[in-house]
């Protein structure tokens, strides 16, 4: 990374008096939990999304699909926040006005002590019933802290709902399903009124997710981009940083705010 390109950044980040950080996968690599679309690593590329990410998939094989995220819901849980996690929760202490927006599933801006995580694609921590429209979900508690984890290929039927005995389905938005509203209109306000928006380890092709950044650009705000690759952002992007955000966020932190965050 250009040592340049992070002091202009630096400086971009300690002029904003509103920041939005907007993440994907890649914030989350560094500990541990697979991205979807990296050429080996990522989930795509060993699994089939349209059998395991769409009500589809789920319809026609329930048992499956609980099965393959179950297995992930234990390697999140087993993972670590990392150095990347840990720089975004100091940039909300430094910026009252920050707004922490991900598409990820896992917990581990939570659990690194940012305030409140804006959840664009659900959580694997929130199963619902599938009837979850209709009545508030109730299903006995999934059976957390279960010795180890389960091998990435059982087949687990989902529990059912205690009060309609529909099946419970993992808390995540699939492929052809409506963003939670309340969730994707904060996410909307918050790029749109931004002076500098932080896109952090995402490819930015999932619509419409992908739409924050661009929002924000049109808007007026700066965009700076943390990713190792090109991405289809970095078009919108004033900096972009190639790199690995649990190198790159800790180094762009000290250098807008002085290594103990002074300012
Ligand atoms: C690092 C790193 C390191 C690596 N440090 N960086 C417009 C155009 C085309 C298609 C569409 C469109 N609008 C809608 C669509 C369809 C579809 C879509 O976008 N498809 C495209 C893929 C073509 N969108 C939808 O279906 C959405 N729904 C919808 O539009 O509904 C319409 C509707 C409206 C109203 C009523 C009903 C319907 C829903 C999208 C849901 C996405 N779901 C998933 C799965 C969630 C559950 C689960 O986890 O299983 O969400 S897919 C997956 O992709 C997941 C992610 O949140 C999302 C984004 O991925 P992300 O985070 O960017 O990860 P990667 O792997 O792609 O990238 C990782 C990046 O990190 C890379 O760039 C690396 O270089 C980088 N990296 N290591 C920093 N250490």
């Amino acid at each position: 990374m250009e040592e340049a390109l992070l002091q202009q950044a630096a400086l971009m980040l300690r002029d904003a008096r509103r920041i939005v950080v907007f993440t994907g996968a890649g914030i989350s690599a560094e500990s541990g939990v697979p991205t979807f679309r990296d050429d080996l690593t990522g989930l795509w590329a060993r699994f089939d999304a349209h059998q395991l990410a769409t009500p589809e998939a789920f319809h026609a094989d329930p048992d499956l699909v609980w099965g393959w995220y179950e297995w992930r819901r234990a390697r999140v849980r087993r993972a670590q926040p990392n150095a990347g996690h840990l720089a975004i929760a100091a940039i909300e202490a430094q910026v009252p006005d920050c707004t922490l927006v991900t598409q990820n599933v896992d917990d581990l801006h939570e659990r690194a002590g940012s305030r409140l995580a804006i959840h664009l694609h659900g959580s694997l921590f929130a199963p619902r019933c599938v009837a979850a429209a209709a009545h508030p979900a109730t299903f006995p508690a999934p059976p957390d802290g279960e010795a180890g984890e389960p091998p990435e290929g059982r087949r687990i039927p989902p529990p059912r709902c205690s009060s309609c005995a529909a099946l419970v389905r993992p808390g995540v938005v699939w492929f052809g399903e409506g963003l939670p509203e309340a969730a994707l209109s904060a996410a909307v306000d918050a790029a749109s009124a931004c002076d500098v928006l932080l896109t952090v380890g995402t490819s930015g092709v999932v619509y419409p997710a992908a739409e924050i950044p661009r929002i924000a650009a049109r808007s007026g705000a700066t965009v700076i981009q943390i990713n190792p690759q090109r991405t289809p952002l970095d078009e919108v992007c004033a900096v972009n940083l190639r790199g690995t955000s649990a190198q790159v966020l800790p180094a762009l932190v000290a250098a807008t705010w002085g290594p103990n965050g002074e300012g």
